[in-house]
């Protein structure tokens, strides 16, 4: 039923070595300081790729000062802006030329169709940087017409040094999210990589410092989030803090920032998004729009539209196409042309998955397709359909974070609009509709930060994303995420001759 490797003609794997896996601090790859290394994993087979350098407080401590003398004394914030906008150019030509080795890289690390890599994400990565480049010489600072006989001027300044902790569904997006508005701005950072996904990272860090980036400007670590995480999250000399990742860690890290120096912090979490189908929508548009927001990246995606409502009027029409749909999707080795889904991250989030499918069945929910592993080898799990699902089962509860989709019937806008904004997420929101006052009555109802009207995941670097309620707090991206990295320095100068 499953199409697999087998099944698929042209290998298209290009050669990509793994040429860097210690930490990169001040400009040099090093060891970490206890010499330790962690095993990281091709997803396909669960075999152990490289060994990457496994840092943990001390070596935190070495980013965070070289971060820090980057920032207070070193050449980056005596850089003009336009200077430093001529780095993240380079960098973003650097991305452009490496294309296929990223994507290799990514792939091979993290076992995301080749072809998303390849096509869509590193592209994406170097669109990004240009952005920002085009920012870092446009920051302004305001003239404020105050009362009494002052000048009176704000100047926005770059925060310091910034810690960024990255998760691993999109290792270098999210190291592109993070990264680009933070040295648009002229800020220093020390990034930590999600455990399972240090390689891209290690590698587009040094394409930085092959544009010119002075060392120490950008610090990138490997490590696990109780040690090396936790250490940047409460470290003193850190003034910002960027987290994506679970709702659960981001409480930690939130709490870890304020029981320290009070940080400011922004997180980007888990979501449980609705994607509507009212009852004029064109079905098949809608099926394949509503597979899509829900089965790309393997279902790893915090703003995966995870809880399908279909209008009852077209609820059998939908689901039938909606389980022949999950059914023709294509299973197997993320490398191989045509593969629309590759293995699950690692085996705690396999077998993870694994078990809300059977929280799902033994709530009584409709098992359509699906449900079991694909194979005796690495991390693959069918794409699922569960139909009859309820409000308050587990699985229309929690991130999943799989390829399981779960749909469920709704009678009338209310009735909708009511349950999918009852959840602890506000991620994002699909709806899918002709009609423009139902979708503007429901783009305001809905309490999420991002609605796709008619489409879905449609990313661009000058679009704001970030979550309304346990979805976190602040937006990346845009023009929104310039404000993260910035102080805003009031300069007040009294005019000394009253006729001015
Ligand atoms: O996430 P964690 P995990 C969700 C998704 C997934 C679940 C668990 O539902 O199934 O989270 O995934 C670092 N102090 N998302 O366990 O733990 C960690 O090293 C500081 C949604 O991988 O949140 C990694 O770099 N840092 C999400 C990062 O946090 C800590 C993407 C994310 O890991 C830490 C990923 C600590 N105590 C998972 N503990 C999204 N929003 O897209 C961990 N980390």
């Amino acid at each position: 039923r499953y199409s697999t490797a087998a099944a698929v003609e042209e290998l298209i794997t290009p050669p990509v070595q793994i040429s860097y896996t210690q930490n990169l601090i001040d400009g040099k790859f090093v060891d970490a300081a206890s010499g330790r290394t962690f095993p990281t994993y091709d997803p396909r087979t669960a075999e152990v790729i490289a060994h990457v350098a496994e840092a943990d407080g001390e070596d935190i401590d070495r980013a965070v000062s070289a971060a820090r003398k980057a920032f207070d004394e070193g050449p980056w914030p005596k850089m003009t802006p336009y200077q430093r906008s001529l780095i993240l150019l380079r960098f973003a030509d650097l991305v452009e030329k490496h294309n296929d080795e990223l994507a290799a890289l990514e792939t091979w690390n993290n076992g995301k169709p080749y072809e998303q890599a390849v096509k869509a994400e590193i592209p994406m990565i170097s669109r990004l940087f240009r952005y920002y480049a085009g920012w870092a010489d446009k920051i302004h600072g305001l003239t404020v017409p105050a009362d009494g006989n002052h000048h009176v001027q704000t100047l926005h300044e770059p925060i310091g040094v910034a810690g960024q902790i990255i998760p691993w569904n999109f290792p270098l997006i999210m190291f592109a999210w993070k990264v680009g508005p933070a040295l648009a701005c002229g800020n220093t950072i020390v990034l930590k990589t999600a455990e399972q996904t240090p390689l891209t990272a290690l590698y587009a860090a040094k394409l930085f410092h092959e544009a010119g980036l002075p060392p120490g400007v950008l610090n990138v670590v490997s490590g696990f989030g109780p040690t090396a995480g936790a250490a940047l999250a409460s470290h003193m000399d850190v003034d910002k803090l960027a987290f994506t990742g679970s709702t659960d860690t981001g409480k930690i890290v939130l709490e870890l920032a304020a029981r320290s120096n009070l940080k400011p912090v922004t997180l980007e979490l888990g979501g449980k998004s609705p994607f509507i189908v009212c009852e004029d929508a064109d079905i098949d548009k809608a099926v394949e729009l509503a597979h899509f927001a829900l089965f790309f990246n393997q279902g790893q995606c915090c703003c995966a539209g995870s809880r399908t409502y279909v209008h009852e009027k077209v609820y059998d029409e939908f689901l039938e196409k909606a389980r022949a749909r999950a059914i023709r999707r294509t299973v197997g080795d993320p490398f191989k042309k045509g593969v629309e889904q590759g293995p699950q991250i690692d085996s705690e989030q396999f077998k993870k998955v694994l078990r809300y499918i059977r929280s799902g069945i033994e709530s009584n929910a409709t098992l359509e397709c699906g449900g079991e592993r694909v194979g005796s080898k690495g991390y693959f799990i069918q794409p699922t359909v569960f139909s009859n699902v309820q409000d308050d089962m587990l699985i229309a509860q929690d991130e999943i974070f799989g390829p399981v989709q779960s749909i469920l019937k709704f009678k009338d806008l209310d009735d909708v609009i009511r349950r999918a904004n009852n959840t602890r997420y506000g991620l994002a929101a699909g709806i899918f509709t002709k009609n423009i006052d139902v979708a503007n009555r429901l783009t305001r109802a809905l309490r999420v930060g991002s609605v796709w009207v008619n489409c879905f995941d449609v990313f661009d670097a000058a679009i704001p994303f970030g979550g309304y309620k346990m979805s976190g707090i602040g937006r990346e991206k845009g023009i929104y995420s310039l404000k993260n990295y910035l102080q805003v320095k009031a300069v007040i100068t009294p005019l000394q001759n009253p006729a001015w």
